[in-house]
Formats: structure tokens, C-alpha cells, sequence
């Protein structure tokens, strides 16, 4: 791999760069981490079932076990306070206090989540609740999944229910995490769960998505809830591999399937004109009244930024070519790509207050004397806190960063293979160890 974007002597970044009411956190996703597959009433989700098939994850791994967070809860909970981090950004396992997605609750499974919130605030720490984030139970996609309009409204008993029990604990509450990813990678080219591959299944999914997300901010609110509500997307700037016209055509449409497609029916209430056309019969059925459902108002948008993408008509083009090194996922490193995305957004709409909700990146993190000495992940946070200081001083308002993640987890399809964490988890011990680069986001906290 390339030399890391920055030397040690260039940590110039500051906590006092920022205000001092700006949000610092990590961030995890219930599947990932909290393992307990099959325990104290949890129902399958459809990650369950996807890992059933070996093929689908690179390991041949599940999250039956993952970090078994669920059973080292206040092991972990001391773990996140020892960084120093104001808020904890984590999400709620549907199957765990639904297993049916539809009916009776398991309250072991609200148990749990209860405890989670009560120990957070214990120790001073933010909930940043998350209500989806992929671990559909099984038994609504028998039923169809978020193809089946009627999810709308599971959803939003399901929402409504966590909200009335967490709800006085929780900082914000966010309805769906990365609804592109939910709907493209899991409708379209199926490499995530359910492995479907339809467009016009997949777009019809995100319909639902951003329906359900609409439908649960509305009633939420008829609830009384006073805390923020919003949204996590995944975004990257895009950018023709060329001048030629059709790679800046493909990178218009691609910015519309990735960023627009989802900012636009969010804030300004309409599907981008040119994806529908380029649908054509696979664009979805959206019913009188839907968008208006959509576009309810917005407390904070999240993004998740890992990167930034190239467009090429001819499918030719090479991520080596941008000569900046890549992370463990091959994906770029390209800090300054944060700045021009939150700017463009800046520019484009009329935002809410923005959270960097995830940012981070898979390294190979050898262990050495029992320690990781993982200095490419400390330059990537470094430089990627920089950019996000660089957008908010052109305007943007942006109140806090995720580090994604808080330790390494089950990253999907390639299964335990990828790190993204800042603390090292032993899969065989479950032992956490804190990585160099938790220890420098820790003194950059107590800066
Ligand atoms: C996502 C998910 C995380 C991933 C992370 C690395 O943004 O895709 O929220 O669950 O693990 O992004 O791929």
C-alpha cells in the first residue's frame, strides 16, 4: 500500500478547532457487534439467513457471535467512556425486540437496549439511536421485505415502540442507516442480504425506505418527542474519470443514483427528473401523497464518507490512477473528498444540521507485542477531522464525528477479513485492545 496521506508531524488538527459543542463520537450497528444470535428470544434477520448461504460472506463467517457485545455490555460501555467520546452512535437489532417484525415484543431484547441507555447516561455518553440498520427480521421478508408496501407501517409501529421506551434516554433518533446500500447492494447486485437482483425490486425498496422514514418522523412527533430526528446516507463525491461526455454524463447519473436520489425527495420533495427517465419502467410506484410523506422535516442529515468515486463509461477506469493509497477495502483515501461533498451539499440544498456519522477506514493492522501500531488509520481520521473543520469553516454546519468504528466487527459480505475498528477485538478471545489510533483520538478528546 502507498505511503499514508500524512506524516505524524502534521497532526495539526485540534479539539479546540471546533466548538465546544461539537459532538465527538464512534459508531457501531447492532449486527456488527452484538453477536447473541440466537439468545434470550432474538429472531433471524435476514443477515442471518444471507450468512446461511457460505458463498455470500468472504469468510465463510456469521454474526451469530460477532464481538458478543451483547454479552459484555458494560465491558464495552466502559470501553467507549475510556475514549472520552460525548456520544455513542449504535442501533437497534429489529428481530432482537420484535423477532416477527410484527406483533409481540420480547422484552429481554428491550432488556438489553435499556440497559445500554441507562449506562450510557451513567457515564455521561450521548445515545445516537439508530433504527435500521439492515437486520430486517426474516419473517417480514417472507412476507416481501421493503418490497411489500406494507413494511411502511411495521416500520412505524416498530419505530413508535422504540421511541416510547428509549426515547426519554436518547440524544437523536435516526430512522434508516445508508437506504442506497439497503436497496442497491441488497436488490439490485445482491451482494448483501436478501441477494436480490432486480432494479425494479430495488427501487421500488427505496421507495419504501424513504415512505417508511417519512412515515415514522410523522408519528414520532404525534408522540410529543422533542429530540432531533433525522436520517444517515452514505454520499461520496463523484467525478467523470474524464472530460469525454459520456464520463461526464455517467458521473451526473451516477451522482443522481447515489446522492440525489435520496437528498432530493428528502429536502425538496421530488425524485431527480433524469434517474426517473433513465428507470424508465423499473422507476417506482409512488402513490398520491408519498413525497409529501417523504419530505418531512429534517433535525440532522447524516452522512457517511469513506471516499470518493470515479465515473467511466467504458468501465475501464483504475483506482491505482489517483496514485493516493488506498485502505484494506481498496478504496481510495481522499480526504479533501469530504469538504467538496459537504460543500456541494452546502450549495445544492437548504440543509440541516449535518453529523459526519461514519468515517473511517479497513486497514491491516498487524498485532505486534500486543499491540497495533495502526498509523495509517490515525492519519486517515486526522485528515479526514481536518476536512470536515475545512467545510465548516466555508459554512457548513456540521455538529459532530463518527468514527467508524468503534472496534472491528463484521463487516458484511467480507465477513471478519476487513478491520474498521480503533480498538483491535480478538475474535478468538474476544479481547479488546485499544489500537494506536484510539489512543491518539483519545488525546485528541482530552485536548
Ligand atoms: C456502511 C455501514 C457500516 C460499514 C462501514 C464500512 O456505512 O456501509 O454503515 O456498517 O461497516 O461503512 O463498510
Amino acid at each position: 500500500m502507498g505511503k499514508v496521506s500524512s506524516d505524524i508531524q502534521s497532526l495539526v488538527i485540534k479539539k479546540s478547532d471546533f466548538p465546544a459543542s461539537f459532538t465527538w463520537g464512534v459508531a457501531t450497528s447492532s449486527f456488527q457487534i452484538e453477536g447473541a444470535g440466537q439468545q434470550d428470544g432474538r429472531g433471524p434477520s435476514i443477515w442471518d439467513t444471507f450468512c446461511e448461504t457460505p458463498a455470500h460472506i468472504a469468510d465463510q463467517s456469521n454474526g451469530l457471535v460477532a464481538c458478543d457485545h451483547y454479552n459484555r455490555l458494560d465491558e464495552d460501555l466502559d470501553l467507549i467512556a475510556s475514549l472520552g467520546v460525548k456520544a455513542y452512535r449504535f442501533s437497534i437489532s429489529w428481530p432482537r425486540v420484535q423477532p416477527l417484525g410484527q406483533g409481540a415484543w420480547n422484552e429481554a431484547g428491550f432488556d438489553f437496549y435499556e440497559r445500554l441507555v441507562d449506562g450510557l447516561r451513567q457515564r455521561g455518553i450521548e445515545a445516537f439511536l439508530t433504527l435500521y440498520h439492515w437486520d430486517l427480521p426474516q419473517a417480514l421478508q417472507d412476507q416481501g421485505g421493503w418490497n411489500n408496501r406494507d413494511i411502511c407501517q411495521h416500520f412505524c409501529n416498530y419505530a413508535c415502540e422504540v421511541v416510547r421506551r428509549l426515547g426519554d434516554r436518547v440524544a437523536t433518533v435516526c430512522t434508516h442507516n445508508e437506504p442506497w446500500v439497503v436497496s442497491i447492494l441488497g436488490h439490485e447486485t445482491g451482494i448483501f442480504a436478501p441477494g436480490l437482483k432486480d432494479r425494479k425490486i430495488a427501487y421500488q425498496v427505496g421507495h419504501h425506505l424513504l415512505l417508511s422514514h417519512g412515515m415514522a418522523l410523522q408519528a414520532i412527533r404525534a408522540m410529543s418527542f422533542q429530540k432531533p430526528l433525522g436520517i444517515v446516507l452514505n454520499q461520496s463525491p463523484i467525478y467523470p474519470a474524464s472530460q469525454a461526455p459520456e464520463d461526464v454524463a455517467k458521473a451526473r447519473l451516477d451522482d443522481g443514483i447515489v446522492v440525489r436520489w435520496y437528498m432530493d425527495p428528502l429536502l425538496k420533495g421530488a425524485y431527480p427528473a433524469d434517474v426517473i427517465e433513465w428507470l424508465g419502467d423499473d422507476a417506482p410506484e409512488v402513490h398520491a401523497g408519498d413525497m409529501a410523506q417523504i419530505a418531512q422535516p429534517l433535525d440532522f442529515i447524516g452522512v457517511n464518507y469513506y471516499t470518493r468515486n470515479f465515473s467511466c463509461a467504458s468501465q475501464t477506469w483504475d483506482v491505482a490512477s489517483t496514485g493516493n493509497p488506498l485502505t484494506e477495502m481498496g478504496w481510495e483515501i481522499y480526504a479533501p473528498g469530504l469538504t467538496e461533498l459537504l460543500t456541494r451539499l452546502h450549495a445544492d440544498y437548504t440543509l440541516p444540521a449535518v453529523y459526519i456519522t461514519e468515517n473511517g477506514g479497513a486497514f491491516k493492522d498487524p498485532m505486534v507485542n500486543g499491540q497495533v501500531d495502526d498509523q495509517d488509520r490515525l492519519a486517515y481520521l486526522h485528515d479526514h477531522i481536518q476536512a470536515t473543520h475545512t467545510a465548516m469553516a466555508q459554512g457548513v454546519d456540521v455538529r459532530g464525528y463518527f468514527v467508524w468504528s468503534l472496534m472491528d466487527n463484521f463487516e458484511w459480505a467480507s465477513g471478519y477479513e476487513k478491520r474498521f475498528g480503533i480498538v483491535h477485538v480478538d475474535y478468538a478471545s474476544l479481547r479488546r485492545t485499544l489500537k494506536q489510533s484510539a489512543l491518539w483520538y483519545q488525546s485528541l478528546l482530552k485536548g
